[in-house]
């Protein structure tokens, strides 16, 4: 029997003494939490015993879906083993070492970078501001103290501490603390729907988008510059896949100056897009990647950076002790979760299944979708997708922002048993990869509805143009 759960008691305890993160604390206060409770594939159930199939794989991270057993047998066995101990005082474990080397083994070499090294942390958030101190740290070692600067994107997401926040390009957050810290900039992102010029190609477009990285080196100084961060395909902001020419151009940039280039991968690694990393699918070579989210599943709370050779290798042989690290970092629970979901995913073949099976199929089905009237565009990357809502679809107008279209059409997945997430009116999904073809056909109905719905919404309204 399933334990019966007192949705009300819940709701007034959550109310009375957890602060949610991003949250507006007194609104959620007046009418409740939603309880979750339980799930199984690729669905959740809530504490009203609602099933709702999770098309956003909780925030982007139970890639093998709910419910794995092998997930919490690892970590049982873990925990009866040896539950912890730290990687500070020249000790090791065996998880966080068997992890890492498979990470190695995993991350594919290009061009003259390999990733022999792993730093670990517990989330995304801490592996950049790792990242910050790797970067640091490096240019110290090599000399050029003064090479402070890391460029970043405007509507980037890389995380909430002091770091992360300043790093990402998210200009909500850089308003409540004073942020960004010192020496981060912004340039604009490669978003074609927003920003790309009437008759100006796709092509054309993300060669401009990575020209702003070189104006911004040029405006910062080239011998101040530390590093490029960017993800692959910037998740939180909305699904931003940069034009195919982005990637390479932004490659001959950052070689051209030297600046050290991080793939934040904390979305797209680990079959996201059809590839083990993200750097892998758009072919570009990063000197250091950040992970966290999928590595688990999200079973457990591990992340961490793959150091390239450029980088480890400075810290090893010139760098002395690192002052760096967390007392989490190397977690055995956590490292052999890592490795018994990578054992998943490497059984079911689940970065192969979205290259070849199921990303297809979504892109198929996607394009069947942007016919609708709301849809401005619709695109995938992998197993990730986006659409826009708009209010004249021939005209690419969109909406007013205080109308919260978005949110309208998020109001309307829920009730019908879909967890679609809304950023601005920008509609998206990242499902598990154990998806299959009948499931995606399950979820693409239930998108089709929750567009229709929204569509006779705004016209009931009159907000369409
Ligand atoms: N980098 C990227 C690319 C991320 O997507 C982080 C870093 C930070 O990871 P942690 O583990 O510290 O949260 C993330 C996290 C959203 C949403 O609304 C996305 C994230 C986190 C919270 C909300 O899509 N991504």
């Amino acid at each position: 029997m399933e334990p019966v759960i007192d949705t009300a008691k819940i709701q007034a305890l959550d109310a009375a003494h957890f602060l949610h993160p991003f949250t507006d604390f007194k609104d959620l206060a007046s009418h409740g939490s939603r309880v979750m409770v339980r799930g199984e594939g690729i669905y959740v159930w809530d504490s009203e015993g609602k099933r709702i199939l999770d098309a956003m794989s909780g925030l982007w991270c139970v890639n093998v879906g709910y419910g794995r057993k092998a997930l919490a047998d690892a970590a049982h066995h873990q925990m009866m083993t040896l539950p912890y101990y730290n990687s500070f005082f020249q000790t090791t474990n065996v998880p966080a070492v068997q992890l890492a080397a498979k990470l190695a083994e995993l991350a594919p070499d290009v061009g003259n970078r390999s990733f022999q090294h792993v730093f670990y942390s517990s989330s995304g958030s801490e592996s950049n501001d790792s990242n910050v101190r790797m970067v640091r740290r490096y240019w110290d070692l090599l000399g050029q103290p003064q090479r402070k600067v890391i460029i970043s994107r405007f509507n980037a997401y890389h995380g909430s501490t002091m770091a992360g926040a300043s790093l990402g390009g998210m200009t909500g957050m850089h308003a409540q603390g004073d942020l960004p810290i010192p020496n981060i900039t912004h340039i604009e992102q490669p978003y074609y729907f927003e920003k790309g010029l009437p008759r100006e190609s796709s092509d054309d477009f993300g060669i401009r988008a990575a020209g702003w990285l070189e104006a911004k080196i040029l405006e910062v100084g080239p011998d101040k510059v530390a590093a490029f961060i960017a993800e692959p395909v910037q998740g939180a902001g909305g699904v931003i896949i940069p034009p195919a020419t982005y990637w390479a151009e932004i490659q001959r940039i950052v070689d051209k100056y030297g600046i050290l280039l991080i793939s934040d991968e904390v979305i797209c690694a680990f079959g996201r897009l059809g590839t083990w990393f993200g750097y892998e699918k758009f072919g570009y070579k990063p000197d250091l990647v950040t992970f966290a989210k999928a590595i688990t599943s999200g079973y457990i709370p591990l992340g961490g950076v793959m150091v390239g050779d450029r980088v480890a290798k400075v810290l090893i042989e010139k760098g002395g002790e690192f002052t760096h690290g967390y007392t989490y970092s190397g977690h055995p629970v956590a490292c052999a979760v890592g490795l018994a979901n990578l054992a998943i995913m490497e059984a079911e073949q689940l970065p192969q299944r979205v290259r070849d099976d199921i990303g297809p199929y979504l892109a198929q089905c996607f394009e069947t979708i942007a016919a609708h009237p709301l849809v401005g565009s619709a695109e995938t990357c992998g197993f990730m997708a986006g659409l826009v809502l708009v209010k004249n679809k021939a005209h690419r107008e969109c909406f007013a922002e205080d109308l919260s279209v978005g949110m309208i059409c998020r109001g309307y997945c829920f009730q019908n048993g879909l967890i679609m997430r809304a950023v601005g009116d920008r509609m998206i999904i990242a499902p598990p990869l154990t998806m299959t073809r009948a499931q995606i056909d399950e979820m693409m109905a239930l998108i089709l509805k929750c567009l229709d719905l929204t569509y006779q919404d705004v016209k009931a309204k009159g907000w369409l143009a």
